[in-house]
């Protein structure tokens, strides 16, 4: 169970990732915005209350891990993993410039806390299919995490992975759908309608939920019932706001990828307070 000292801890740490994620990408002056503010608070939950990791050691055997499959996000689990001391924060300044260790699209070679390379949507939930397995194999008790995106839902390669996570009983696979209901160009349900998605993941074997995505205590709660689950894969639908609490940028088509200079970034930031 929860505290409220734990919940207000950890909205406090997600108001700071949120706030640095609008500074990183507005310093650039463009990048993925909507995406990467959606999903701010199930960061700040897998990262303040969840994932066992080592920061002084990223690539530590026993950690729990996160494939965040829709990596045109990363300027969001940069600023977390920056936050938690898994590099200089200064790093952030940097994003998707020449020789820099933080590309847009996450990257595992070049950037500690980044357990897999990402940015062709589609493939992530695979990719976590395989390491789930492959650490049960190792005897391995740790959670493999993976986010990706509802307009990325249209890869089919989703639901192939989807049918070899029950088929294998990988229960330590605990998934999130970022349902934002936007993607790249328009609304989910006008280009490919996900409709009934719980539904279609409870049908292909998996144990599912479906919660507000920017709240903090029930994201915790869902993925608590989730690890009490011995056989079968979980996903967790997270109902979220594409480019949550920038007011620039909150729920519009355009914050894709939006051009934005520092002068409006401050100015959200300081909205935040
Ligand atoms: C295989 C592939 N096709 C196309 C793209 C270009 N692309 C990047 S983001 C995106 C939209 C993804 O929509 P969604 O999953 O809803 O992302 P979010 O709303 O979370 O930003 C597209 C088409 C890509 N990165 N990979
Ligand atoms: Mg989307």
């Amino acid at each position: 169970m929860l505290s409220a000292l734990q919940i207000k801890e950890t909205e406090a740490f997600a108001k700071e990732i949120r706030k640095k994620t609008i500074y990183t990408i507005g310093h650039l002056g463009v990048g993925h915005i909507g995406g990467s503010l959606s999903i701010v608070e199930v960061l700040s939950v897998l990262y303040n209350l969840e994932m066992n990791y080592d920061e002084k050691n990223p690539t530590w055997e026993d950690r729990d891990m996160l494939v965040l499959s829709k990596g045109h996000s990363g300027p969001a689990l940069y600023s977390t993993l920056a936050l938690k001391g898994f590099f200089p924060i200064t790093w952030l300044d940097t994003l998707n410039q020449g020789g820099t260790k933080l590309p847009s699209h996450c990257d595992r070679k070049r950037t500690p806390g980044i357990d897999m390379s990402t940015g062709s949507l589609g493939q992530g939930l695979s990719a976590a299919c395989g390491m789930a397995l492959g650490r049960r194999i190792d005897k391995k008790n740790c959670y493999v995490y993976a986010i990706i995106g509802d307009g990325e839902s249209d890869e089919g390669q989703n639901w192939e992975a989807g049918m070899f996570a029950a088929q294998y009983k990988l229960a330590h696979l605990i998934a999130f759908t970022d349902f934002n209901k936007l993607q790249l160009d328009g609304p989910v349900d006008e280009i490919m309608n996900l409709e009934p998605l719980q539904d279609k993941w409870k049908s292909f074997g998996w144990f599912t939920q479906r919660v507000d995505g920017h709240d903090i205590a029930a994201i915790y709660t869902a993925i608590e019932k989730a690890k009490q689950q011995k056989e079968k894969p979980s996903m967790i639908i997270l109902d979220t706001v594409k480019g949550k609490g920038a007011s620039f940028a909150e729920g519009l088509v355009s914050n894709h990828n939006m051009t934005f200079d520092m002068a409006t970034a401050e100015k959200a930031i300081a909205e935040l307070d």
